[in-house]
Formats: structure tokens, sequence, C-alpha cells
């Protein structure tokens, strides 16, 4: 049940090179940055911005990847009770010192985010965290926000944003559906 069409691939690679330039102008230059994906998709954008910081800035900056899914204790009222929880993490780098940028696709109620910063901080002690999504569509249950974002969708509770990234759907595309 499409509704529209938010961003097409065009629309997606300047939101990433946009970005890409805002990370640096913010943390003037890429010392001591490290880029971080919430798999699944945050994982392919923190890619591509590592390789946009690249081509303007000639340095490749670390990345890692963590995987965060969503904890039932009761399989039966799974939406009541899951909470998202760390399942895996790939950091080959010191964490301590870093400025760590986290990386998703889509920012809803922050609870993702949140268990991925207790992941990164039960593994050393960054000097920063700042955020970048592709999509904030609001509805926060929690006190975070995004520092970078491609683009802000407001969304009803009824709808949900979908996101195809080449590297995982062979297409780039953010479009709305009604559930
Ligand atoms: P992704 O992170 O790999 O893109 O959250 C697990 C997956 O479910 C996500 O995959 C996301 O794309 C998809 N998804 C679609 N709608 C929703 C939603 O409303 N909430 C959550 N948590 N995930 C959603
Ligand atoms: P949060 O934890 O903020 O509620 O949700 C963030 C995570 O859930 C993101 O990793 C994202 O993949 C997924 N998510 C939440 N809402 C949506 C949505 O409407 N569309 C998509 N594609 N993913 C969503
Ligand atoms: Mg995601």
């Amino acid at each position: 049940n499409q509704k529209a069409i938010v961003l097409d691939n065009a629309a997606i690679r300047r939101a990433l090179t946009r970005i890409a330039h805002e990370i640096l102008e913010r943390n003037k230059g890429v010392d001591d940055l490290m880029l971080i994906g919430i798999k699944t998709r945050g994982l392919p954008l923190a890619k591509r911005l590592q390789e946009r910081i690249k081509e303007i800035e000639g340095i490749e900056v670390s990345l890692g990847e963590l995987d965060i899914t969503l904890y039932r204790d009761d399989l039966s009222h799974a939406a009541e009770n899951s909470e998202p929880t760390l399942a895996d993490a790939k950091i080959n780098d010191r964490i301590t010192g870093k400025k760590v940028i986290l990386v998703d696709d889509v920012l809803y109620t922050g609870r993702t985010v949140r268990a991925a910063m207790d992941a990164i901080m039960d593994q050393g002690r960054p000097s920063q965290i700042q955020l970048a999504v592709l999509v904030d569509r609001g509805h926060r249950e929690l006190p975070i926000r995004a520092d970078y974002i491609g683009k802000n969708i407001p969304t009803a509770q009824s709808e949900v944003i979908t996101v195809a990234l080449d590297e995982i759907d062979q297409s780039d595309m953010v479009s709305i559906y009604e559930k």
C-alpha cells in the first residue's frame, strides 16, 4: 500500500554527501572519528559515508558494526514486551577517546539507538557519540535526537517507512506506506 516515494536514488546520494560534509565540518576533520553502522541497513549507509569522507578528505575512517535486535522475553506479547538489545558487535578499533558516529536508516522511538549506545559504552569511553540517520520519522519515546538527518518525515503511527538500498535490495529508494 505505497503512498509516496520520499527519496529517490539521487536524493539519497545527495543527502549522504551533505551528511559527510556536515560530519567533517562539525568535527573539524577526521581525527578520532569512527563510524558504526547499525545492521542491517545502517551498515551500508555507514560504508557510503566512509567512502564519501575518503573522497573529500583522502582518509579512511574506521568502520564498525552493531547488530541490535528485538529481545522478546515473552513471544506471545511481542510488541509490548520487546526491547532492542545487542546481538553482535564487530568493532576492531579501541573506542576510548573516539568520536563515535552511529549510523542507522530510520530513527523512530530511539530505543535501538539507546541499546547501541549501551553496547558502545560497554566497550570503552568514547569522547562523544553522535547520531546520523537517513530518515527521522518522529515518535520518540526517549530523549534522543539525531545530529545528522537525511530527511525528516513526519509519520503517523499507522505508517511505515521502507528503506531500500542497492547493497541489500538492488535499488535505492525511501518510500512511505500505510500499514
Ligand atoms: P533494517 O534495519 O535492516 O532496515 O527493525 C528491523 C527491521 O524491520 C528493520 O530493518 C526495518 O527496516 C524494518 N522495519 C520496518 N518497519 C519497522 C518499524 O515500524 N519498526 C521497526 N522496529 N522496524 C521496522
Ligand atoms: P527505534 O528503535 O528508534 O524505534 O527504531 C529504529 C530501528 O527500527 C531502525 O534500525 C529501523 O531499522 C527500524 N525502524 C523503525 N521504524 C521504521 C520504519 O518505519 N521503517 C523502517 N524501514 N525501519 C524502521
Ligand atoms: Mg535499521
